[in-house]
């Protein structure tokens, strides 16, 4: 095993892979830009260096910077987490090529995969299945006009290089290809520097799921079962949950079945994942992110394994101890991303220097996040903090351990996307399972109490004057009084509404 790796990454999933790597007994190399100077994954790590600057541009995407800081640190391998230069094949094969272990799969797997046409033809070609469509690029409008008459309405227009949620068009009607294709090639151009488009049958309101893959470098594999993450919105996921509430066993073990397939036929090795869309009973493939994901922890919570860890040992060249027969399901997990956005204005990004922190416990209660008092939150990194995770023995607990979480927590200085995860998770379709991934564009969150400024502050006071007299007047009428409110109205989320709107000290995470 490594005795040393450096982590190109910040924020939580730095501390993620610093965690279990100090399990592990690896000592770990931080990197950070001036603005992270202050960071807990810089706190958190054996020894840091410095790449300077404050954009990702000059810090976390410097590929010779952060090789030459593994190789002068005595790293032997590098972990890039998620983002940054996690998918990027270049960067991974200059990593090899310096000598160092890349914590992450082959170049080429991440290339094959990067190319949406490359991979759909590795995919029809492996037996997995895809939605039906072409697996050549289209040149022209007649062209599309023709090859779309054979896959049947409506037609979604992607983009080769595309992915992640980028350039893709919808066609209802012959009549808009021509507008549709010369708009979808053009954003091809203009975000790729690749025009290439091709053509697929659109599926009108899929359920977006994905399965967990783990290989080791003996062509080993073994999926991890599902994660539901149709909760999103404009290809942000907010919310999401294992195992999905509309497989069956069946579809279940097919599914898996068809990720390993997946993986296999472009040599996978590490862990990535393999999104499928979901409708009415049939998946088809729809990308592989060739990475560990922000939400992996629900599948570590729902089968027992730490994902780093595994990443570590297949990286080192150890076979995957662990065999498919041996994992199961057991209960449930859902984890909501902490973004710093306000969902009450459209999820406008929100900046400020984080206060009154106050983290969630109790059993089965996870928080990834790389937040301390005093952090500033600007728009030069993501806006995603970090992530609440809970377990239960099965959905209905696990939706309620969330609720209680939420409102347990206390997120100053910034608005946050809390707010919209309890409106879902509130939510008659969401607790029903029923649910697309269109759902949260549907809905309109209201502003917590403590949002409301000037009625805030004077919220506050009443409070605070309803507390003193309450503290002079017999209690029994009183009490009667906050019970006809609803069982949500009680003195535990007083103090928590108190909190929020400064009146109190507040606890600090
Ligand atoms: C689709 C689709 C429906 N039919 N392809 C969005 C991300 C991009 N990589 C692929 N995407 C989609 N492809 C066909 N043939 C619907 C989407 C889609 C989507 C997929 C997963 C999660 C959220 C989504 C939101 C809008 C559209």
């Amino acid at each position: 095993m490594f005795r040393r790796i450096l982590i190109a990454n910040r924020g939580e999933i730095a501390l993620r892979v610093i965690r279990t790597a100090r399990e592990m007994g690896i000592e770990c190399v931080a990197v950070h830009s001036d603005a992270d100077r202050k960071a807990l994954h810089v706190r958190m790590a054996h020894r840091a260096v410095s790449l300077g600057g404050e954009t990702p541009a000059q810090s976390y995407l410097r590929q010779d910077a952060i090789i030459e800081a593994a190789l002068a640190s005595g790293a032997e391998a590098i972990h890039p987490g998620y983002g940054f230069l996690s998918e990027n094949a270049e960067f991974a094969r200059r990593v090899e090529e310096a000598g160092l272990a890349w914590i992450g799969p082959p170049a080429g797997a991440i290339h094959a995969m990067g190319d949406k046409i490359e991979s759909r033809r590795a995919m029809v070609a492996a037996g997995v299945p895809c939605v039906p469509g072409l697996t050549d690029p289209v040149d022209d409008v007649a062209a599309a006009v023709e090859a779309a008459e054979g896959i049947g309405y409506p037609i979604a227009i992607k983009a080769a290089a595309g992915g992640g949620g980028k350039g893709i068009r919808v066609v209802r009607d012959p009549a808009d290809m021509e507008s549709a294709f010369r708009a979808a090639s053009g954003e091809a151009v203009s975000s790729f520097g690749d025009g290439r488009v091709y053509l697929e049958r659109y599926l009108d309101q899929p359920r977006h799921v994905e399965i967990q893959v783990m290989f080791d470098a003996h062509g080993n594999g073994i999926h991890l079962f599902e994660r539901e993450c149709s909760i999103q919105r404009r290809h942000q996921k907010l919310v999401e949950e294992a195992p999905s509430p509309v497989l069956d066993e069946a579809t279940r073990s097919a599914m898996g079945e068809a990720a390993l397939q997946a993986a296999r036929a472009v040599g996978y090795r590490g862990a990535g994942t393999v999104e499928f869309l979901w409708s009415g009973g049939e998946f088809f493939f729809l990308e592989m992110n060739t990475r560990l994901q922000v939400e992996h922890p629900i599948t570590e919570q729902i089968t027992g394994v730490d994902l780093v860890r595994q990443q570590l040992l297949v990286a080192a060249g150890e076979p995957l101890a662990l065999r498919q027969e041996d994992l199961s399901i057991r209960g449930h997990s859902i984890e909501v991303r902490i973004n710093a956005e306000d969902p009450t204005q459209g999820y406008l990004p929100s900046t400020g220097v984080l206060q009154n922190l106050r983290a969630p416990g109790g059993p089965w209660v996870r928080l990834d996040t790389g937040m301390y008092r005093g952090m500033e939150v600007g728009l030069a990194y993501d806006p995603m903090l970090g992530k609440l995770i809970v377990w239960a023995p099965d959905r209905a607990q696990a939706i309620e351990r969330m609720i209680r979480a939420i409102q347990e927590m206390n997120v100053g200085g910034v608005r946050t996307s809390l707010p919209a995860a309890l409106t879902v998770l509130e939510h008659e379709r969401f607790r029903s399972g029923d649910y697309d991934t269109h759902f949260l564009e549907s809905l309109t969150i209201a502003p917590p109490a403590e949002w409301l400024s000037i009625t805030a502050a004077a919220a506050a006071i009443h409070r605070h004057l309803l507390a003193q007299r309450r503290a002079l007047a017999p209690a029994t009428a009183d009490r009667a009084g906050w019970r006809a409110r609803g069982r949500r109205m009680d003195a535990t989320l007083r103090a928590q509404a108190d909190d929020r709107s400064g009146s109190q000290p507040g606890g600090q995470a």
